[in-house]
């Protein structure tokens, strides 16, 4: 472990508060806490929580505090640590704050307490980006998806493909070595088969970044369909807020809106969207162009229309859609208040049957009609995928790097194949072992620390 010069933050938010907590690392923190401190810190052992005095002097008390001792290195950074409990005042916590920049300690930058938990071995790169996920975290799914990947869950499952990696590399590095008496020490068949499997694992994990990524960042959900089909009237209900203009003109909305809420723990991101129709209108050609590129990004598409006996019309205008086979899409049939109750279910199966999509819903979205049913539906859709990956990938640059390790997999199958060389074989091994590496930072560069930990705030 590196000596490092002790730094200080505040690691609970700004602002006036019932407490504040002052964070201190590094070597000789203790030391200089002590300087201040109307009790002797140094007789104290690891994790002890001291009430004392802070201040320059016995005259000049900044606080009544309590000072939490960690030693190196049963620590967070595994460094010495120092927390400081004092009243929540801004004052204090800037006069605390300056006594200590006065006498040497550096302030932290962004996520720099974090970075050297895991600089010292503390956790790896994964489990150091999951404390910024589980800070932001904002729903049940989220705080859930972070938390596994905190405890390691996802950084087992990479070992353990780097592992047969490094396994399988092995076996052509010693054939490397005896290149000269072209001796095969490696089955041929056997490798191939150890690769597919690799390449399959990578394939499940990447998978599931669709799902990984949508619960991090709200699951996006487009509500479309023809004019005054009462799409905004559903946003502001499933919103349980005014949020778009609701009215009898065809028309209405003119550029999509959204907002997020949760349901079952899963954030959702709600889109509403300007009424399908043909026109003439520049404007709502335009608000139009926007409802099918909204449709395209989104999770799931909300197609909802107003119900009427004529099913087969029903059809014919979800089919002019022209959606695309493997998008996800939910029929809702709207306004049953006004609709002959019995008929209504009729209509349903009938809809589900000629389209062949599952479920068609009936509801009233200005009566609240069903709308239980629809959340039951949204929550099942999310929940059954994440149920069918054991674990889920959630960040962008492992997913980056996961679909670089494949890639590489893939060139060493190719090559196994067509029977290049095995020194060429191995370039491709080591790409994919270096891409596996860097997910959990054994392989890194400073561009690539500086970008994961200045997002993080300032006292994590
Ligand atoms: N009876 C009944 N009326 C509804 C229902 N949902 C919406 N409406 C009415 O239908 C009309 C259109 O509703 P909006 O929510 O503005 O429809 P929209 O699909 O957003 O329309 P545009 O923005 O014009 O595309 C309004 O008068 C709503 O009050 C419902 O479940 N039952
Ligand atoms: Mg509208």
């Amino acid at each position: 472990m590196k000596t490092q010069e002790p730094i200080i933050a505040l690691s609970t938010a700004d602002g006036a508060a019932a407490i504040h907590v002052i964070r201190l690392s590094g070597s000789g923190c203790i030391e200089i806490v002590d300087k201040y401190c109307s009790k002797s810190l140094s007789k104290f052992d690891s994790h002890s929580a001291v009430y004392c005095h802070l201040g320059e002097s016995q005259d000049q008390i900044i606080d009544e505090c309590v000072v939490t001792i960690f030693r190196s290195p049963k620590s967070y950074t595994k460094e010495d640590v120092v927390e400081i409990s004092c009243h929540g005042s801004p004052y204090i916590t800037q006069s605390i704050l300056s006594l200590f920049l006065r006498s040497g300690v550096r302030m932290a930058e962004a996520g720099e307490f974090t970075m050297r938990a895991y600089l010292n071995g503390q956790m790896d790169l994964t489990q150091a980006e999951a404390v910024a996920d589980l800070i932001a975290a904002r729903s049940k799914g989220q705080h859930h998806m972070a938390m596994s990947q905190l405890r390691g869950i996802f950084s087992a499952k990479i070992q353990d493909l780097r592992a047969q990696l490094i396994h399988f590399a092995s076996m052509i590095e010693l054939e490397n070595d005896f290149a000269e008496e072209d001796v095969e020490f490696a089955d041929r068949g056997e490798l191939k088969d150890l690769v597919a499997r690799m390449i399959n694992l990578i394939k499940e994990l990447t998978d599931s970044f669709r799902y990984g990524n949508a619960i991090k960042n709200g699951v996006p959900v487009a509500i479309v369909g023809p004019p005054n089909a009462g799409k905004s009237t559903l946003l502001n209900a499933l919103l349980q807020d005014d949020k778009a203009i609701v009215s009898a003109i065809a028309g209405t909305t003119r550029d999509y809106i959204e907002d997020s809420t949760q349901i079952d723990g899963i954030s959702f991101r709600f889109i509403d969207t300007a009424g399908i129709r043909q026109t003439d209108d520049e404007i709502e050609s335009q608000g139009i162009k926007r409802s099918y590129e909204q449709m395209a990004r989104a999770r799931l598409v909300l197609y909802i229309t107003e119900i009427r006996e004529d099913h087969q019309d029903i059809v014919r205008e979800i089919k002019e859609l022209k959606i695309s086979e493997d998008a996800e899409i939910v029929v809702l049939l709207n306004k049953i208040d006004t609709f002959h109750a019995c008929h209504a279910y009729d209509v349903e199966e009938a809809v589900s049957t000629l389209i062949g999509r599952q479920p068609v819903l009936s509801l009233s979205a200005k009566s609240e009609l069903h709308m239980d049913k629809l959340k039951e539906i949204l929550v099942q859709r999310i929940k059954g995928s994440i149920d069918n990956h054991d674990i889920v990938v959630s960040n962008a640059r492992h997913q980056q790097e996961l679909l670089q390790a494949g890639s590489s997999l893939k060139a060493v199958i190719e090559g196994l194949n067509s029977g290049i060389p095995t020194d060429l074989i191995a370039i491709d091994l080591r790409h994919a072992t270096a891409h596996l590496g860097s997910i959990m930072g054994e392989v890194t560069t400073d561009d690539l620390l500086e970008n994961i930990f200045r997002n993080f705030c300032i006292g994590k």
